[in-house]
């Protein structure tokens, strides 16, 4: 039966007509669609088939930062939408679904399609209904896909990209685990951590000039117990997407070499040993790595403004044996690991949970240090670490630190209060070590807060301090207010 199909499928395919009954006799599956940073299983099948995709469109409102929310419009509910992933060969069924409580029209164009918009045209669709087209997949290699309805700027500014990935007949080398991070530009008309609900900024889009840069949706989308994970000995490959809408990405992991890079997402590993690899704006990049000694490896755009002060850092905690051969540095504590993910998870609940009333201002030195705890959970553990102890030669620790027991020890102790209000930069030197990097403000706190986390972080960790109270934030800010003069 095969033997006589083939020849049929074969023969329209050259004319160029290709409708889908010709393909009745391709054994018919349903997609795995996963959300990042998960992948679907690798596809086993020697033969074609013929994979339908169900995809709906969703308008939501979720979290780009902590206290921050933004209205994305997605692929599957989150952004980057579901990564879909077929074999060389395969005819595609694809089913594009627009939720009926969204407001807008959408459609998608699939960089994988051989055909004219890749798909957009056949696959506008209002709000409630479902359109279908199919195409083959001829091409193997990782492809973006968007949505291209007008303006198609803001759609694609709003989320709604993610990768599709055409596996090659021949498959890929087997890999310990795969993860799918996507990178994407973002414009809120508040600035970087302004809390709220954010309106899009069509201005700042058009002048290219981001609020956030984030990978996988929102920042932080990788941090802590969100991070990938992998164990020592184990082989990594990442699938990496840019869905832009403008900005180039110079991705790198810190600490780590890409044994193979499939440039720009095509089917080669046409590299070897590279360090950070760009992906363009529309455009992927596969990467693989082997995982040779534990610690916390971080994912940058390595445009490095971006990580510290849009959001573009992410993580893979890597758990195992030390190396001592490879890497003398300073041993995991993975107890410490563990604190960062329990940590995390209550700052996540915590900011999930509705703000009822206004919690009372704190006062006692109790009172601080709970308040300051939280805070410090949402606003400072990110880079500063779960105990304060920082990451050697990127951010500096709190614990025991001379520099900060210095400035708390102060009279005026305006200098402190200075940097999580108006940022750090410039080189300084904390326990001997150098840094010369860039704290941005931490913005959204309240001279409350402010009084709290600075209690806190002076007060835990073997450091001790006079609490900060709120009067002396006020004194402080105003002090610095007055220098600026
Ligand atoms: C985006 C990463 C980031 C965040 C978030 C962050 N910091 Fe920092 N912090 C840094 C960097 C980087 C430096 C070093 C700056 C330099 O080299 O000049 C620093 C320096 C400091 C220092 C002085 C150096 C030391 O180790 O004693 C203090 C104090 C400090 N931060 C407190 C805080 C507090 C409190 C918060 C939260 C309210 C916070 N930071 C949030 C990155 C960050
Ligand atoms: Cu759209």
């Amino acid at each position: 039966m095969l033997r006589r199909a083939v020849p049929i499928v074969l023969s329209l395919a050259v004319c160029g007509l290709m409708p889908i009954t010709a393909n009745a006799d391709l054994p018919v599956e349903e997609a795995v669609l996963t959300d990042a940073p998960n992948v679907p299983p690798a596809i086993h099948r020697s033969r074609p088939a013929k994979v339908i995709v169900h995809l709906e469109v969703r308008e939501v409102v979720k979290n780009i930062a902590d206290g921050v929310q933004y209205t994305f419009w997605t692929f599957g509910g989150s952004v980057p939408g579901k990564f879909i992933r077929v074999r060389e060969g395969d005819t595609v069924e694809f089913h594009l679904a627009n939720h009926p409580e969204n407001k807008l029209p959408h459609n998608i164009d699939l960089h994988a399609v051989t055909g004219p918009g890749g798909g957009a045209a056949s696959s506008f669709t209002a709000p409630g209904h479902e359109s279908q087209f199919t195409f083959q997949a001829i091409n193997a290699g990782l492809y973006v896909y968007h949505c291209a309805t007008a303006p198609v700027g803001m759609h694609v500014a709003n989320g709604m990209y993610g990768l599709i990935y055409v596996q090659p007949k021949d498959g890929l080398p087997e890999v310990d685990r795969e993860y799918y991070v996507m990178q994407g530009d973002f414009y809120t008309q508040g600035a970087y951590g302004e809390k709220g609900l954010q309106p899009f900024s069509m201005q700042k889009a058009i002048d290219e000039r981001p609020t956030y840069v984030v990978f996988n949706g929102a920042v932080g989308s990788l941090v802590g117990d969100k991070a990938i994970k992998g164990n020592v000995g184990e082989s990594v490959r990442l699938f990496v997407g840019n869905g832009g809408p403008n900005l180039v990405s110079s991705f790198h992991v810190i600490g780590e070499i890409f044994d193979n890079v499939y440039t720009e997402g095509g089917t080669d590993a046409n590299q070897h040993n590279v360090q950070t690899t760009l992906v363009p704006a529309g455009g992927s990049a596969i990467v693989e790595y082997k995982l040779e000694v534990p610690g916390t490896y971080i994912l940058v755009d390595h445009s490095i403004l971006r990580t510290f002060n849009k959001g573009s850092l992410g993580m893979m905690k890597v758990e195992g044996p030390d190396n001592k051969a490879i890497y003398s540095g300073k041993e995991v504590d993975s107890s410490y690991l563990s604190e960062l993910g329990d940590l995390e998870k209550k700052a996540a609940k915590d900011s999930e949970a509705p703000k009822a009333v206004a919690a009372k201002a704190p006062v006692t030195k109790d009172e601080l240090m709970t308040a300051g705890k939280k805070v410090y959970a949402s606003s400072c553990l990110m880079c500063h670490q779960a105990n304060g102890e920082g990451l050697p030669a990127v951010f500096p620790p709190l614990a025991k630190s001379d520099y900060l027991a210095k400035l708390s020890g102060a009279n005026d102790r305006s200098a402190l209060v200075s940097i999580p209000a108006k940022g750090l930069s410039g080189k300084i030197s904390v326990n001997k070590a150098d840094y010369n990097a860039v704290m941005p403000a931490v913005s959204g706190l309240s001279d409350s807060d402010l009084a709290a986390v600075l209690t806190y972080v002076t007060n835990s960790w073997g450091n001790s301090a006079r609490p900060f109270s709120v009067d002396e934030v006020k004194k402080a800010k105003d002090a610095l207010a007055q220098a600026k003069k």
